[in-house]
């Protein structure tokens, strides 16, 4: 039955397949569909053929002119991400919250960040979201709160307080800390409190106090805070550095080489599984919504423990190899087509049809898309960006666009450490630049093209004072001088825009299950520029072909390969077709064969 089953439903195009539930989503959101399987095995799931859009709620659209974006802001930008076919929305943190990192460091879990606006706003936002069949999923930053928490605030109060355990609290030894951790944010991971005289643990920022999951009464806690946004309808979590939150109880010191990347060591630790099991059982099973962890130390072969369906934890999670292949801890480095080809060759052998996998290059913790991985000069900076978006909407996985970059945004140009907001950053001059340890020059060259204040900077909306990010006459970061020839409102008018260019693969991707959930195969992992590989499903299959690089290439398909038809491409290409492609520089096409 199976097969036969198997075999009439390939015989039919999707698009025409009365299947019980709704067919693959279109620009409508996908509703949640019941156990249908695809030919190769696959659960279907509406976050599986959804593409989902990042909004930092801090740079994405001001309503009342202090400057800051706010909530408000979102909801009158509802239309202009519908219109770009977009199914989801992550929204980065929007609770109350002093700033130390931008809302990543959480004084109130269930209250609104007053320069954001009031859950007033909040409700409107959701609201607005679900009239336009679009999805709404927040992030969830539990492995550390704000040191500006109440329960931090009682915790640090004496070492017998109810809330003491809430936290991670050893005492020094030597005078010194308990162990050699260290922050990502510089330092040691530990910060001596005078009241006590303990040491807290903070993987991050000071003001970002580690929660100690191994106290049951905070998990627990966990679970009524998620709750409390989900039965008001939201549709899931981005779960911020979630594979940290189980501590390895013994804490040892990290030898040298775990110090230069202690994500590897933090991650991962002995009962997260057990965590995240609970956290299912207890409320995500309840609810049909959509998670995702950032996996930042987890390896390839650790990700399948987290997302196989079969295991009830996770739905998905951000890989940062391909993310990070730019730069090693913040510093950039040399990268190739072929290490990049590898990578998502890798991911596709290591997840099989029980794991699902994201499809992102960049977010608010990365520089530009188009500066990272394509070429952001005035030349190729348009074809560079919609080669990439070819790539993102036709690789298997969760596609995830970061504000901005269906613009084609770039990075900025950063002159000055002033020109920095990021506390990342800030923590870094401190302890390199300000003590000599490296010049100004490096430092500033370097932060310019890997930092996170890239991403960070206002989106432009059109070409008014401020790009129309704000009425006000400051924004809270400068907002890019290009604005001005880089806008929505220029490139809605431009069918040749990146945005169009967006809009278009989005929809293909939406009507074309063998991009989501095909087979892939990398045709020609050796080649140095041209990355060409296929996706078939039943007897669907389609070749994608981009030329990675600033010179044209002619580049001949493997023997049994045949192009097809043309179905899209960046260029208005001279197709020949047949086995030789004559491809311009950052040329991307998508043939159906
Ligand atoms: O790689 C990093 C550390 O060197 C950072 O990009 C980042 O801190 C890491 O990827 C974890 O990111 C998440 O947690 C941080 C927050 O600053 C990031 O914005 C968030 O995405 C702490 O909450
Ligand atoms: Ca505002």
């Amino acid at each position: 039955m199976k097969l036969h089953r198997a075999l009439l439903l390939a015989a039919i195009p999707l698009a025409c397949l009365q299947l019980p539930q709704p067919a693959i989503a279109t620009a409508e959101t996908p509703t949640s569909q019941s156990d249908q399987t695809t030919e190769n095995g696959y659960h279907r799931r509406w976050w599986k053929e959804a593409v989902v859009y990042q909004i930092y709620p801090r740079s994405f659209q001001d309503s009342n002119g202090d400057g800051i974006g706010d909530l408000k802001g979102i909801t009158t930008r509802l239309d202009y991400l519908k219109k770009l076919g977009i199914n989801v929305i992550w929204l980065s943190p929007h609770y109350d919250s002093p700033n130390a990192d931008n809302g990543y460091d959480i004084r109130n879990y269930r209250k609104v960040m007053a320069e954001f606006g009031t859950m007033d706003d909040f409700d409107a936002l959701l609201k607005a979201v679900k009239q336009r069949h679009m999805k709404l999923v927040l992030d969830l930053v539990v492995n550390h709160s704000s040191d500006e928490h109440q329960w931090f605030v009682e915790s640090r109060k004496s070492k017998d307080n109810p809330y003491r355990d809430y936290y991670i609290w050893r005492p020094g030894k030597d005078g010194k800390a308990t162990n050699n951790w260290t922050s990502f944010f510089s330092g040691s991971a530990w910060k001596l409190d005078a009241a006590t005289g303990e040491y807290y643990l903070h993987y991050f920022a000071e003001k970002q106090p580690d929660l100690n999951w191994e106290n049951p009464k905070l998990r627990s806690e966990v679970y009524d805070l998620m709750k409390f946004w989900l039965d008001k309808g939201v549709d899931g979590f981005r779960m911020d550095v979630i594979p940290f939150i189980s501590k390895d109880q013994s804490f040892s010191d990290l030898t040298t080489s775990q110090l230069a990347h202690p994500e590897f060591k933090f991650a991962m630790g002995p009962r997260l599984h057990e965590y995240l099991q609970e956290m299912n059982a207890k409320v995500l099973s309840k609810y049909d919504v959509m998670t995702v962890g950032e996996a930042f130390g987890v390896t390839l072969d650790q990700t399948p423990s987290l997302v196989d369906e079969r295991r009830n934890e996770l739905n998905m999670v951000f890989n940062f190899s391909a993310v990070r292949l730019d730069q090693d801890n913040g510093v950039a480095r040399h990268w190739t087509i072929p290490e990049l080809k590898a990578i998502y060759s890798e991911q596709d052998q290591k997840l099989n049809n029980h794991s699902w996998n994201t499809i992102f290059l960049s977010n608010h913790d990365n520089p530009r898309l188009v500066s990272s991985f394509g070429d952001d000069s005035s030349t190729f900076r348009v074809p560079s960006a919609k080669l990439l978006a070819t790539m993102l909407f036709t690789l298997k996985g969760t596609p995830f666009v970061y504000q901005g970059d269906e613009l084609g945004m770039t990075n900025y140009p950063f002159k000055g450490i002033d020109d920095f907001d990021d506390i990342q950053v800030r923590n870094e001059w401190n302890a390199k630049v300000i003590p000599g340890k490296l010049s100004k020059e490096t430092f500033i060259a370097n932060i310019s093209k890997t930092g996170r204040d890239n991403a960070r900077t206002p989106m432009q909306w059109d070409n008014s004072p401020h790009a129309g990010f704000t009425s006000g006459d400051k924004t809270w970061l400068a907002v890019n001088p290009n604005y001005a020839e880089i806008n929505a409102a220029q490139e809605a008018a431009d069918p040749n825009s990146v945005y169009h260019y967006y809009q278009q693969m989005i929809a293909l991707r939406a009507k074309t299950p063998a991009l989501i959930y095909g087979d892939f195969k990398d045709l020609d992992p050796n080649s140095a520029t041209i990355f060409a590989y296929t996706r078939k499903l039943g007897k669907a299959s389609y070749l994608v072909v981009l030329n990675f690089s600033a010179m044209p290439a002619d580049y001949s398909l493997p023997s049994r390969i045949r192009a097809g038809h043309l179905v899209i491409g960046n260029l208005a290409s001279h197709e020949k077709g047949g086995k030789t492609l004559q491809l311009a520089p950052w040329e991307a096409r998508v043939y159906k064969q």
